[in-house]
């Protein structure tokens, strides 16, 4: 008798090889996204904290509006500003320790910046020049990925091998609502499970993927939800409440730490700008669903909880403001300095060997510039073609 032929309902009993089994309602999210700033909850806040956050957020407003005015003066390829997502990109780069690892996508420098990186440096990629531009190994910040979501299984890698080594390390990756449809995100996901890695993943729930609203990308309760069939909690946040944030990540990366295993959390914020300097968003929203936005802003949600404890007092205000100016006079002085590039360093940091191929075609550009006379003072092609900085 097949399955087709059986009467009445097929029912199957389980094999023991179905296990494993797990009750899913601890790792289900709450149906309402996490809330401190305006809530009696927040009285327990640090004002330190608080007052912590504030400067990164003012800071991090600036840096934005720097990052993007660069962009129309020819100074910066392209932004993807994180302008109204900087409660997210700030909590991010405080939360860890200093021998954890941040894993950003194209959309996090702050968050670099936040962790301590020199924002020349975090934009070096954004600029067209350079390589990563900086040391990843030395910051414990992994390139800007730009490929969606890839950024997820080399934080799966990386956390799992330092379980592994016996190391006191912590991944935090960073992935966008779109990067959740991607099948790497299936698969970091998947594994950091499987492998109770010692990993966070922080999904910024912007509303868009570029033009795609969130209702067509995903059929799905809400982004946190996708956790629970992968066996990992799913945590759902305010994301321009940068003490939430804050609360919900540090509590996740403790559960990484101390063998917990992975979270997922799903910040719900919103991109106040368009997707970059090259995007018109216009074309696909409303200036209404912006405005709305623009009422729940993480500054000003921040600001009204200080101002309600008497903590932003003139000289708070002040000193924030006066560090953003100072950060944005100096990237703007760096960033108008024209680099000195070097052509033939396209060849240099491929491979730890060069191969013969990448030799030969280093010596043809190499003979095409000597040609041109645009080769003033280059090093002598080596192995390693191209200067190191
Ligand atoms: C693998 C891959 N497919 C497509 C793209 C093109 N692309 C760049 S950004 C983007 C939207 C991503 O949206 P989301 O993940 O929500 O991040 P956000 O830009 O909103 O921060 C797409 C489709 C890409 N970079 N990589
Ligand atoms: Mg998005």
């Amino acid at each position: 008798m097949t399955v087709l032929e059986q009467p009445g309902p097929y029912r199957p009993a389980p094999p023991p090889a179905w296990q494993p089994r797990t009750d899913p309602a601890p790792l289900l999210p709450d149906a309402e996204p996490l809330r401190l700033l305006g809530t009696p909850a927040a009285a327990g806040l640090d004002p330190a904290l608080l007052l912590e956050l504030h400067g990164q957020l003012v800071r991090g407003r600036r840096y934005n509006a720097q990052a993007t005015a660069l962009t129309r003066q020819g100074r910066l390829a392209v932004y993807p500003s994180s302008t109204g997502q900087e409660a997210c990109q700030v909590a991010a780069g405080l939360v860890l320790q200093q021998q954890d690892w941040l894993f950003p996508s194209y959309r996090d420098t702050l968050a670099a910046v936040v962790r301590g990186l020199d924002p020349v440096q975090a934009l070096t990629l954004l600029r067209g020049d350079w390589h990563t531009g900086y040391d990843p190994a030395e910051h414990r910040v992994a390139p800007l990925c730009t490929p969606l979501a890839t950024q997820l299984p080399h934080a799966v890698g990386l956390a799992h091998a330092a379980r592994l080594k016996g190391d006191d390390v912590v991944a935090l990756a960073l992935v966008g609502d779109g990067g959740t449809s991607e099948g790497d995100f299936h698969e970091a996901l998947n594994f950091a499970a499987v492998w109770r890695a010692p990993v966070v993943f922080l999904v910024q729930n912007n509303g868009f993927a570029i033009s795609v609203p969130l209702a067509k990308q995903t059929a799905a309760p809400s982004l946190a939800h996708k956790a629970v069939g992968y066996g990992m909690p799913g945590r759902l946040v305010d994301g321009n409440d940068a003490a939430a944030v804050h609360h919900v990540l540090t509590d996740a990366l403790r559960c990484a730490r101390s063998g917990g295993g992975p979270t997922l959390v799903e910040a719900v914020t919103y991109r106040l700008d368009a997707h970059t300097n090259a995007d018109d968003a216009t074309r696909y929203r409303g200036d209404a669903e912006v405005e709305a936005w623009r009422a729940h802003d993480p500054v000003t949600l921040l600001e009204r909880e200080l101002t309600g404890r008497g903590l932003l007092t003139e000289d708070v205000i002040r000193a924030a403001r006066d560090a953003a100016e100072r950060m944005a006079a100096d990237l703007r002085e760096r960033m108008n300095q024209d680099p000195v590039l070097d052509p033939m360093e396209l060849f240099a940091h491929v491979y730890a060997e060069q191969t013969a191929q990448l030799r030969a075609q280093a010596a043809q550009l190499r003979a095409e510039l000597t040609a041109a006379g645009e080769l003033p003072g280059a090093p002598e092609g080596g192995p390693q073609e191209g200067r190191q900085r």
